[in-house]
C-alpha cells in the first residue's frame, strides 16, 4: 500500500484519457458516509450459538468508543445507529449519550425501535390481533420519535418481525389494516424534518406470511403515509436472484429510496460482510445511486444524495471491529468503481443498442483497480492508507480485550 504512488499516477492517466474528472471523483469519495450499527459491536450469533468475542462491547459507551475508532481509521463512518431499548441510557439520559458520542467525534444516526424482543410480541406488534399489544408497540415507537431530537437524529428506522407461521393463523387483510392504522399514527408523531424508513423482509421470524414482505408493500404504505416516509433496502432481505439494483433504480426515480442496510446474504439474513459474496452486485447498486446522484434529474439526484447508508451486520466468527472497518472499505471500493463509470460513453452505446459494448464499459469500471486512488484519498484525508492494518497495529484490540474481558452480555448506556 505504501508504494501506491506510481500506480496512482498511471490510474489518473488512464481515467483522464476516458474523460473522467479524477478530482471530482476524489471529492465525492471524501464525502461518502457509512453509518455503523451499535449492535454490530456487541456479541451476536446464530440461533444455534452466540460465540463470545474477547473485548466485544457490552455497553453503549463501549459501542460508541468502538464506532469512534472505526471512524478514526476510515474517516467515512461518522455516525452510529442505535437500537432502543438495547441502547437505552440509565435515567433516560439521552442528552448525555448524545454528548458522549460528540466528544468522541461521532454522532448518533438512525433510531431503531425494537418491537420484537418482548414476550408480548409473540404474535406481532402493530399487526397483533390484540389491541392492547398494538398500543404497547405504538407507545414504544412514539417514544422513539420523542427520543430522536434528544439524540439529534432525523431518521426513524422501522423493522417489524410481524407475520404468521401458519395458514389460517390470522386474517391477512386484518393484519394489513392494523399495520396501516399503526403506521399512520407513528407518522403523525414524527418530529418535523425527519424521515421514517420502512424496512421490508420476505421471511423470518415469521415463515408463512410477513406483514411487510417486499419493497412494493413498503413503497405502497410510504405513498399513503406521505413524503416523510421512504423505503429502506436491507440487502439480506430478498429471495435469491432478485435484482436489487432494479428495485433501487425504481425507488430513486420515485423519490422513495430512504436508506440501506448493507450486508451480504448467502442463504439467509444479514450477517456477512457487505460485498464479500457478490462484489459485482454491490457495485451495480452503487452504479444506480451514483448515476442518479450526478444526473440532471432533480428528484433522482436529491433522493440519491439523501440516502442513509448503514451497515446492518453482526459478526459472529470473524471479530468485531476489523470486519466493520473492512465492510466500510468494501462500500468505499464499490462506490469508487461506480464513480469511474464513463457515463456519457455508456449512454451513447446504450442508445445505439450496442449490447456487448455497454456491458464491457460497465464491467471495465468494475474491473478497475481503484485501490491506489483510495490510498491517495485516505492520505489526503489524514486517515491510514490501510485502515485494517492500522487498526491491527494500533493496540486498540489488545486494550479492549484486557479492559473488557469476554462477556456474553450486551447492555445499554450506563
Ligand atoms: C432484521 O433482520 C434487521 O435487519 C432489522 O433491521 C433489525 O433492526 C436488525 O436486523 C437488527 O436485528
Ligand atoms: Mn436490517
Amino acid at each position: 500500500m505504501d508504494n501506491y504512488k506510481a500506480a496512482y499516477e498511471a490510474l489518473v492517466d488512464n481515467l483522464t484519457a476516458q474523460g473522467i474528472d479524477v478530482e471530482a471523483v476524489k471529492a465525492a469519495l471524501r464525502q461518502q458516509h457509512i453509518e455503523t450499527p451499535s449492535w454490530g459491536y456487541a456479541n451476536s450469533g446464530t440461533r444455534f450459538k452466540a460465540f463470545a468475542w474477547p473485548g466485544a462491547a457490552t455497553t453503549t459507551q463501549q459501542k460508541l468508543d468502538d464506532a469512534a475508532m472505526v471512524h478514526k481509521m476510515t474517516g467515512i463512518a461518522p455516525s452510529v445507529a442505535v437500537h432502543i431499548p438495547w441502547d437505552r441510557p440509565a435515567d433516560d439520559d439521552y442528552d448525555g449519550m448524545c454528548q458522549y458520542a460528540e466528544e468522541r467525534g461521532i454522532v448518533i444516526g438512525a433510531v431503531n425501535p425494537n418491537v420484537f424482543q418482548d414476550d408480548e410480541y409473540k404474535l406481532g406488534s402493530l399487526g397483533n390481533p390484540d389491541p392492547a399489544i398494538q398500543e404497547r408497540a405504538l407507545d414504544h415507537i412514539i417514544e422513539c420519535c420523542e427520543i430522536m431530537p434528544k439524540l439529534k437524529s432525523d431518521v426513524l428506522s422501522l423493522w417489524f418481525a410481524d407475520g404468521t407461521n401458519y395458514a389460517g393463523q390470522d386474517s391477512l387483510r386484518g393484519r394489513k389494516r392494523r399495520f396501516e392504522a399503526g403506521l399512520e399514527l407513528v407518522y403523525k408523531n414524527m418530529p418535523a424534518n425527519s424521515r421514517m424508513l420502512v424496512e421490508y423482509k420476505f421471511f423470518e421470524p415469521a415463515f408463512y406470511s410477513t406483514d411487510i414482505p417486499d419493497w412494493g408493500t413498503s413503497y405502497a404504505w410510504c405513498l399513503k403515509l406521505g413524503p416523510q416516509a421512504q423505503v429502506l433496502v436491507d440487502l439480506g432481505h430478498h429471495a435469491q436472484g432478485v435484482n436489487i439494483e432494479q428495485i433501487v433504480a425504481f425507488l430513486i426515480d420515485e423519490g422513495r429510496l430512504g436508506g440501506f442496510h448493507f450486508n451480504n446474504r448467502k442463504y439467509a439474513d444479514d450477517d456477512l460482510l457487505v460485498g464479500s459474496v457478490n462484489p459485482f452486485e454491490l457495485f451495480l447498486i452503487y452504479n444506480e445511486l451514483t448515476g442518479a446522484a450526478f444526473s440532471d434529474d432533480a428528484v433522482a439526484s436529491a433522493t440519491a444524495k439523501n440516502v442513509a447508508y448503514m451497515l446492518d451486520q453482526c459478526h459472529n466468527i470473524e471479530g468485531k471491529m476489523a470486519p466493520i472497518i473492512q465492510s466500510v472499505l468494501n462500500c468505499q471500493e464499490a462506490y469508487a468503481k461506480s464513480l469511474v463509470v464513463p457515463r456519457a460513453k455508456l449512454a451513447q452505446v446504450q442508445q445505439a443498442g450496442e449490447v456487448l459494448e455497454a456491458y464491457r464499459i460497465l464491467n471495465g469500471a468494475f474491473s478497475t483497480d481503484v485501490r491506489p486512488l483510495l490510498a491517495k484519498v485516505r492520505e489526503e484525508m489524514g486517515v491510514p492508507v490501510d485502515p485494517v492494518a492500522a487498526y491491527r497495529a494500533s493496540g486498540y484490540e489488545a486494550k479492549i480485550r484486557t479492559e473488557r474481558g469476554t462477556a456474553n452480555a450486551s447492555g445499554g448506556f450506563q
